[in-house]
């Protein structure tokens, strides 16, 4: 078997994994703690996923380098050979609040470079996944490269933190769109783009494991994931992001002040 096709089929049993430990998880209390403010938390589970990746990862591949949001990595200066990058729980907030609408993470990166993306919708049990240069998939179903809409016929998705901190912004690329989406998880509304219900996505300020596997996947449907300015995305740093495509994006730029 390839290199490619024995990490897919690992990554693919720990999502399992890690999902089963989540789904169980709702049957327990969550211990909940605020990081770095009240709309900012973190539970006993987002670390327990983390552990557990991080432990699979270093038994199977004891060389590589590991960036995860809750606990590891984050001395990490360069993305020099393999780094994988991972979230535990994309959407925190909706894993406590809702029960739903979150996902696990993990993003293979080799200098720089997105080889391998997975973004897994535990309750809805999809699992979007992209391999460079192979293409993008939901659970079995190759998605097909992104239609050029325009923002006025989409569906837009913006970042609570967007409309909190520039309503006037927000709302002038919610009227020119068909309508506006705020989910809470990055990943799957980054997976919504790629899979053509959502035009575009916007947040001002995503972490690196927010947009890791994410990147991967919206490379494979032909889909643009720039910083708000344009400029390419730095992985070392936060930043504010546009995934759209190519027509969807000019428009959003065109509206930004
Ligand atoms: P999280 O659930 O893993 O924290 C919510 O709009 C989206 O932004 C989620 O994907 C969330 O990821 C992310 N997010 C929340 N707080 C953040 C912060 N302080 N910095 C970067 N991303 C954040
Ligand atoms: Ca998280």
């Amino acid at each position: 078997m390839d290199q490619i096709e024995k990490r897919h089929s690992l990554i693919k049993a720990w999502l399992q994994e890690a999902a089963a430990l989540l789904r169980e998880s709702f049957n327990k209390e969550l211990e909940i703690k605020e990081k770095t403010s009240r709309t900012d938390l973190v539970t006993n589970m987002d670390r327990a996923i983390e552990v557990f990746l991080y432990e699979k990862i270093t038994a199977h591949f004891p060389d590589e380098r590991i960036l995860g949001e809750e606990s590891v990595g984050h001395d990490i200066q360069d993305l020099e050979g393999i780094v994988w990058i991972i979230d535990p729980i994309d959407g925190t907030l909706n894993f406590i609040k809702q029960g739903e609408n979150f996902a696990i993470m993990i993003a293979i990166y080799e200098d720089g470079v997105g080889h391998m993306g997975y973004i897994y919708d535990v309750v809805r049990d999809e699992l979007y996944f992209a391999i460079r240069d192979n293409g993008a998939y939901c659970n079995e179903r190759r998605l097909p490269l992104v239609q050029e809409l325009p923002l006025s016929e989409g569906l837009v998705a913006i970042s609570n933190r967007l409309v909190v901190a520039d309503a006037d912004e927000a709302r002038r690329i919610a009227k020119k769109s068909s309508g506006l989406r705020v989910n809470g998880s990055a990943g799957l509304e980054t997976a919504w783009v790629a899979s053509g219900k959502l035009v575009a996505y916007i947040a001002p300020s995503l972490a690196p494991w927010d947009i890791a596997a994410g990147m991967v996947i919206a490379e494979e449907v032909g889909l643009v994931y720039r910083q708000v300015t344009g400029k390419e995305i730095n992985l070392l740093q936060n930043n504010a992001v546009i995934v759209a495509n190519r027509c969807a994006f000019q428009d959003i730029r065109n509206e930004w002040r």
